[in-house]
């Protein structure tokens, strides 16, 4: 039998294909038959602009149906999703096409004249165009065509997605998720966080990052139940969903909004079987106000773009605060110092992984991604970690230079680069800082001439950067703190600079 990720996802599917797979905000339905039938129109018009096996799929489009459709399609005939954060600028845009060359680019209405250029220096084939309903040129080709039905044969290695996560140089490097990845994760928290055909996800992440394309998506199709299928996070719109919802998954953001919103209270849950939390670090402190307002305890889990989901706190057992949980099926994690000799319990390390969620590499990076595997195909994440002696993980700092924000990676040099290249900046160093709402909001220190202006110096970065990586402070100094080697101390940057966004709240 084929490994394709979208044959064993089909194969999930109810009995009963009228059975719903997805439910708009209004109430109309998508059934899983009509699942398969678009995501066929989707992979015949996708084959019809002459898209073949391993062929790259870049899409930055609004959340929609139709969106899941085509990337389903895409799995189908063994393409290579790409999906891309709709805040990405077209600076941004152009690496990731001139790097991943894709042969069809699927931009919104309002962005395809601005891209149009950048699309063609990249050499794309096919440019084209999809509204927030899920309209467009492409829409109008698949309705046009008759349902492929065949899935490509695809071997468990072979690649599905590519996913870029900035790196610490300030490139970002693309990440081959395979078929494999994407079915041993989905099947593994089916089983752990026990999903059954009619449970109901209510769906309010993004569809262009591992948590709510891979996580949510996924888990859904392999229990073949469904999902309320929001635009975005609203903390009104998500409490008017919730009764007909069992479960839902969400960055902390979410969880610290709506326990802001006075509707949500112990009777407005008392029905929800599960709440996820993950892609940053959930506060002891929204813990525990989640179990006192309502008396459910959040699940938290860990994960990456590399590797999926890697961790996840206990269905029936203890969901112990600041930990996040034990390794999944099959997943093996470590504490290992920096030469990669093994740590014991409580010990504090960087943590290492593998398993068959773990991807297959770097695109085109291959220096890249010997570097950051061991030679017994351990992957080092880049996370501190201490496992503790009952087995739970603590994630307890970074080892790598990342801000997270409101679920989004940051990685602070690519920001740098650009404030070093503006006139009358000397030197830049982006930080983190503590936020009520984000978690970390991003916080640009610099040294620079005295005629520079927090407002300008913003203004002047915005254009070129998606907007949840725009400073949003800028602070001037005369001089950084730096170690005896010279490096500029960021821990004693955070310490000063720690009370700017608590102050207000
Ligand atoms: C929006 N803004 C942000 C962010 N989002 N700034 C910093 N961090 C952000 N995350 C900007 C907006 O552009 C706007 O700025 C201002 O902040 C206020 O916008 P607001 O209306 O409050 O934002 P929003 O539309 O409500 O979005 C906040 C959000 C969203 C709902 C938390 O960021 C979100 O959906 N985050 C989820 C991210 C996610 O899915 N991560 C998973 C990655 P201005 O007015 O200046 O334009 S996968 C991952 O990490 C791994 C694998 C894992 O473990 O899951
Ligand atoms: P990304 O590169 O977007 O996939 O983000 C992955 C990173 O998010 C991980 O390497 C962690 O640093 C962080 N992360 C994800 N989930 C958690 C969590 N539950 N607690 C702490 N950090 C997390």
């Amino acid at each position: 039998m084929t490994e394709n990720a979208f044959a064993i996802f089909k194969h999930r599917f109810p009995g009963d294909l009228t059975r719903p797979f997805l439910i708009r905000p209004e109430g109309a339905e998508t059934s899983y038959a009509s699942l398969i039938e678009t995501a066929g129109r989707y992979a015949a018009a996708l084959r019809q602009l002459g898209v073949t096996k391993g062929d790259r799929v870049a899409v930055q489009v609004e959340k929609s149906p139709n969106a899941v459709f085509l990337y389903l399609g895409c799995l189908q005939i063994g393409a290579v999703y790409l999906p891309l954060n709709t805040a990405y600028k077209a600076d941004e845009i152009a690496y990731f096409l001139g790097d991943a060359e894709p042969r069809v680019f699927l931009v919104r209405p309002e962005t395809l004249d601005s891209l149009r250029p950048v699309a063609e220096a990249a050499g794309v084939a096919e440019l084209h165009a999809m509204d927030a309903e899920g309209g467009g040129s492409l829409t109008d080709l698949a309705e046009s065509l008759a349902p492929i039905t065949e899935i490509a044969d695809c071997e468990t290695d072979d690649l599905a997605a590519i996913l870029y996560t900035s790196g610490t140089t300030g490139r970002s490097k693309g990440a081959m998720i395979t078929h494999g990845n994407l079915s041993s994760n989905a099947l593994a928290l089916q089983e752990i966080w026990r999903f059954q055909p009619d449970d109901v996800l209510l769906h309010a992440l993004p569809v262009f990052h591992v948590h709510g394309l891979f996580v949510a998506i996924n888990t859904t199709l392999v229990t073949g139940s469904a999902m309320i299928f929001l635009p975005r996070f609203d903390a009104d719109e998500v409490l008017h969903h919730l009764p007909r919802a069992t479960a839902m998954m969400g960055v902390p953001t979410f969880y610290v909004r709506l326990l802001k919103h006075p509707g949500f209270t112990r009777e407005a849950t008392a029905h929800m079987r599960l709440f996820v939390a993950g892609s940053a670090p959930l506060l002891a402190q929204t813990f525990e106000e989640f179990e006192e307002r309502t008396g459910q305890r959040i699940l938290e889990r860990y994960g990456m773009t590399e590797a999926g989901m890697i961790t996840s706190n206990p269905y029936d057992e203890e969901r112990r605060a600041g930990t996040v949980g034990f390794p999944l099926p099959d997943v093996e994690v470590r504490v290992a110092d920096e030469d990669g000799r093994i740590l014991g319990q409580e010990e504090v390390g960087v943590l290492e992984v593998r398993g068959p969620n773990v991807f297959k590499g770097y695109w085109r990076m291959p220096e890249k991604t010997a570097s950051e595997f061991r030679a017994d195909g351990f992957f080092i994440t880049g996370d501190m970690a201490m496992i503790d002696n009952r087995g739970y993980v603590h994630i307890v700092g970074r080892a790598k230079d990342l801000v997270i924000s409101g679920g989004y990676n940051v990685y602070p040099k690519e920001i740098e680069v650009l404030l070093d290249g503006l006139e009358g900046v000397r030197e830049s160093a982006v930080i983190g800082l503590p936020h009520p709402d984000f978690g970390e909001a991003v916080t640009a220190v610099v040294i620079g001439d005295s005629s520079l202006e927090e407002d300008a110096v913003i203004a002047a970065v915005k254009d070129r950067l998606a907007n949840f990586k725009v400073p949003k402070r800028v602070f001037f100094v005369d001089e950084l703190p730096r170690n005896a080697m010279g490096k500029v101390q960021k821990n004693a940057l955070r310490e000063t600079f720690k009370q700017t966004f608590l102050a207000a709240s």
